[in-house]
């Protein structure tokens, strides 16, 4: 599906699908439980999911001939962080607005883990005390004209990379190296899960799946505690990523499966089940989901197991989409373990 499409390889190849056995006999043994670590996907700062929407967004950076990478997201924003990693690999200089989307005291928030992390790769940082939005946003318009006035040559890469042109189309590859897995597993998965906030992942899952007639099988769970901006932006990346692709199907609304009941008590902090959760995985497993994004997708799992959503013997699919360097800002969270 992605073939006409120049990509810039960002990663290491597909990713390993490896099975939970453990988690899943915890949970009664009533389905299989695996996970595609999309969290390993790069030596590139730690990887994750936005490593695949760049590898198609790249391209048109260097072609515009720009010298500045301008991102967006909060404090502890991983896609900022993976943009930092990926201007330093092309070469080019990167501009990041950090605003405070997450109301998390923790004595060093704003100095560990991802924000850490770009500031060692050299990224010019602007602070800014806004609250969380996915749409557009003045400080990083600013942050546009700021490298203009200043005579660079910004390339816009949005929040989470997914209102760009291109943002959809990662994940429609994730869709076909899952397909191309399958054979070689010798069965299809029944669900996918997958963690939404920006949109564009379970957006280009959806158009990936849709080629063969199982985008109903991708199930979101919010992360952004406003859900309903969230499944409109992933209905309008999905149509339009539909398009770009020739996909024959159309996506319609009732395609984006988006549950809601996890989020809470808002984007960016843990509920008491989202911690369970993280520890269930992590004891089990030895897995690292963090408190902002995959700690609130693997709480939704594990909850929709527990009340029999999935029919039993389903084969379910975690979709791990990375950000485990985020746990470093809630070290307070976690003092006891
Ligand atoms: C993010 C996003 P989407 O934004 O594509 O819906 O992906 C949600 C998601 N898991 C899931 C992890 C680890 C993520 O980092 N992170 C954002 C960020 O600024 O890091 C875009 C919000």
């Amino acid at each position: 599906m992605l073939k006409k499409f120049e990509r810039y390889p960002l990663t290491f190849g597909p990713t390993p699908i490896e099975k939970l056995d453990r988690l899943g006999k915890h949970l009664g043994d009533k389905v299989e439980i695996y996970a595609k670590r999309e969290d390993c996907n790069s030596g590139l700062a730690f990887g994750g999911n936005k490593l695949r929407k760049l590898e198609y967004i790249i391209p048109d950076a260097i072609a515009s001939n720009a010298d500045t990478l301008v991102s967006i997201g909060g404090v502890q924003s991983n896609h900022t962080r993976m943009v930092a990693a990926v201007a330093a690999k092309i070469g080019m200089k990167c501009l990041l607005v950090q605003e405070s989307w997450v109301p998390h005291e923790d004595a060093v928030y704003d100095r560990v883990g991802n924000i850490l992390l770009s500031r060692i790769m050299g990224a010019e940082l602007r602070l800014v005390d806004e609250g969380f939005d996915i749409g557009i946003r003045r400080s990083w318009e600013k942050a546009l004209y700021e490298v203009k006035a200043r005579g660079g040559r910004p390339y816009a890469i949005p929040a989470g990379a997914s209102v760009h042109e291109k943002g959809g189309l990662g994940y429609v590859g994730f869709a076909e190296e899952v397909r191309a897995q399958e054979k070689q597993l010798g069965f299809a998965f029944d669900y996918i899960v997958v963690c939404t906030v920006t949109g564009s992942t379970h957006a280009g899952m959806l158009v990936g799946f849709a080629e063969d007639g199982r985008q109903c099988n991708v199930i979101g769970v919010d992360a952004s505690a406003t859900p309903t901006k969230t499944k409109a932006q992933v209905l309008n990346i999905a149509q339009h990523t539909a398009k770009l692709v020739d996909l024959e199907t159309e996506i319609v609304e009732d395609d984006v499966v988006l549950f809601e009941e996890y989020a809470y008590p808002c984007y960016g902090i843990p509920s008491e089940e989202t911690k369970e959760a993280i520890r269930l995985c992590a004891r089990l497993e030895g897995i690292i989901t963090d408190p902002v994004y995959e700690g609130k997708s693997m709480q939704g799992m594990i909850d929709l197991i527990q009340k029999g959503f999935f029919p039993e013997g389903s084969r379910v699919l975690y979709a791990h989409l990375g950000g485990a360097p985020a746990v470093n800002g809630y070290s307070y969270t976690f003092r006891s373990g």
